[in-house]
């Protein structure tokens, strides 16, 4: 069995697809972040950064006590291992790429987009330069995808754990009222993971965010909880 600690968020969902993907066990785990699950000792025994997803496999293939996975995709790469290599290429030269474009997902793609959020929905009014420049990356790394996308089907030309890790980020564009119409292979591609049943299993049934709300309105609470004091308090101490 494997304890998922989750929101529903892109992050989140990688994690929850390549489960379904590998149809193992698990037990999901829900956080509220908003009231600061996150924040506490016992959290961060789990995820020493203090984020999440992060999972616990209390039957870990080498054995021993139950083994903590933090890092979304240092998870789909564990997951992957312990399923015998499942959805990474077996040559190395697919393989190769599947980590490329899985390392420019969990360097580029998620956490400019993330900010790009963080601008667009939650910071105050009047952060023009804030949102311009990461509205602007946003956009760059978007047409990066829509060219690999015209050069193979997938991002290691076969389906990867590459793709699980892109797909739930393109699907939250809509958050931050990006068009894709304009991107025909992203089209393509995002439809064809999209209608994979494990990939709707893995997005459909977890509570999926709200995303019709561009900007929410969070408390004084709620904003330490997730960009201030509490949060800081909760690292540093
Ligand atoms: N690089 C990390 C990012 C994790 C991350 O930022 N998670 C967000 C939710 S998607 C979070 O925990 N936010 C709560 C907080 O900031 O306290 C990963 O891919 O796992």
């Amino acid at each position: 069995m494997i304890d998922v600690h989750f929101v529903p968020t892109p992050n989140g969902h990688k994690v929850t697809i390549m489960l379904e993907e590998l149809r193992l066990a698990y037990r999901l785990i829900p956080y509220d972040m908003l009231k600061g699950d996150q924040l506490t000792p016992a959290y961060r025994r789990i995820n020493p950064n203090g984020r999440l997803p992060a999972i616990v496999d209390h039957e870990p293939a080498f054995g021993g006590a139950p083994f903590a996975v933090f890092e979304s995709g240092a998870i789909l790469l564990y997951l992957s291992e312990k399923a015998g290599g499942a959805f990474m290429p077996a040559d190395l030269r697919r393989r190769s790429l599947a980590q490329q474009w899985l390392m420019w997902q969990m360097a580029g793609l998620g956490p400019m987009h993330g900010q790009a959020h963080h601008f667009v929905r939650y910071a105050p009014e009047g952060q023009e330069y804030g949102v311009a420049r990461y509205v602007n990356e946003a956009r760059r790394l978007i047409a990066v995808l829509e060219r690999r996308l015209g050069e193979a089907d997938f991002l290691a030309e076969e389906y990867s754990i590459a793709d699980m890790a892109a797909w739930p980020w393109v699907r939250a564009t809509r958050a931050i009222a990006m068009s894709l119409e304009a991107c025909p292979n992203i089209g393509r591609w995002f439809a064809a993971v999209g209608e994979r049943p494990a990939v709707m299993r893995g997005t459909e049934v977890k509570n999926a965010p709200n995303l019709s709300s561009l900007r929410p309105r969070l408390t004084s609470e709620e904003w330490s909880n997730l960009f201030g004091e509490n949060m800081l308090r909760s690292a540093e101490s």
